[in-house]
């Protein structure tokens, strides 16, 4: 008797209808607040299955063998590839009402890799750069830091500061685009036979570096385990964050640009719930929520006035004229010339 009314009280409440009602996101790590997932369920009855990864190596082969994803964050220069080989779908701009709060300015930079902007939205953009925890380094170095490349490049430099712990994100676009410019050339432009004799010099460095890894830097840099690390600006800002004296460095030879985006691959089991994640993204009150706690900027206009005044005033998150002026977009790679560079970073990482 006292179940009777359970189917009809199973059809009322949100979490028994839409328990079906799951979503795949698979995202980079410390991308998102917690807060912004669980918002989400709430007030769409969706549970979200969150899955992170942390080289755009990982969610391409996700991507590449079928994993069920809904929604996925590749970053600009991958998009070109993702859609010749088919893995993604076209939006439905009329299930993304709040895409009219987007940054026309970011989206036309954005159809340079994803013409008409048929496949990807703004998520959160970025820098590669030097995280630098100024006493440690200084004092190991014995003077003042340069703002270069040098510090990591210079064996002279990074055989000092080795000794206060160096480390890599495992990214080889971004190592290889700041070695390349570090030398005076660009990773575009490049040649398969250039980024070998690059990759001896980064090979040589290999004995100065605690490790290539685009997670584990957070948690030291926060804790003051690490003085030097090549980085995405956000991750070092949170580091400054927690307390350190660690400065983001834009080097004068200039780095890569990213710009992170939400995707639907083509074989996304819920498409539907993947156009409703993405506007709930769009949000101007979501997207600020999203950048005042990760540290990135985002690609909506509506929030700019709700970002935090010391976040909007910190060049190092938020680049000034001048420091935009070096920073180039990520390129997307000819096959051939990207088959060499993982090639060189497989051997690179894989050395002992
Ligand atoms: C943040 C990851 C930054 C993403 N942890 C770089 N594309």
């Amino acid at each position: 008797m006292r179940f009777r009314f359970a189917p009809l009280l199973m059809l009322l409440l949100p979490g028994f209808v839409l328990a079906a009602d799951t979503l795949q996101v698979w995202n980079w790590n410390d991308y998102i607040p917690e807060q912004v997932l669980s918002d989400f369920e709430k007030s769409n009855g969706i549970k979200v299955e969150y899955h992170t990864f942390s080289t755009s190596e990982e969610l391409n082969q996700a991507l590449n063998n079928g994993t069920p994803i809904d929604v996925a964050v590749p970053s600009h220069d991958q998009l070109p590839s993702l859609a010749k080989a088919g893995r993604l779908q076209p939006l439905n701009v009329d299930q993304l009402p709040n895409r009219r709060h987007l940054d026309r300015g970011l989206l036309s930079k954005l159809a340079a890799f994803d013409a008409n902007n048929r496949y990807a939205i703004p998520y959160l953009w970025g820098m590669a750069g030097l995280a630098v925890n100024v006493p440690q380094a200084e004092a190991a170095l014995g003077g003042p830091i340069p703002h270069s490349w040098s510090l990591l490049f210079d064996p002279e430099q990074s055989a000092k500061l080795a000794s206060c712990g160096i480390a890599l994100i495992d990214a080889p676009e971004e190592t290889f685009a700041a070695l390349m410019a570090y030398q005076g050339r660009s990773l575009a432009h490049s040649t398969p036979i250039q980024l070998q004799r690059a990759s001896k010099l980064l090979d040589s460095l290999r004995p100065n570096l605690r490790y290539v890894d685009s997670e584990r830097y957070i948690d030291d840099l926060n804790s003051g385990k690490l003085c030097l690390a090549l980085v995405w600006s956000g991750d070092a800002a949170a580091a400054s964050q927690a307390g350190q004296p660690v400065q983001f460095i834009v080097p004068q030879e200039g780095t890569a640009l990213f710009i992170d985006t939400l995707v639907i691959p083509s074989g996304a089991p819920r498409p539907d719930l993947a156009h409703r994640f993405i506007d709930y993204l769009m949000q101007p009150e979501v997207a600020a929520l999203v950048s005042n706690e990760m540290l990135y900027p985002n690609g909506n206009q509506g929030a700019t006035a709700l970002i935090a005044a010391d976040l909007r005033d910190n060049s190092a998150l938020y680049p000034d004229r001048q420091t935009k002026r070096r920073l180039t977009a990520l390129p997307a790679l000819p096959e051939k010339l990207k088959a060499a560079l993982d090639t060189l970073w497989n051997q690179f990482t894989q050395t002992p």
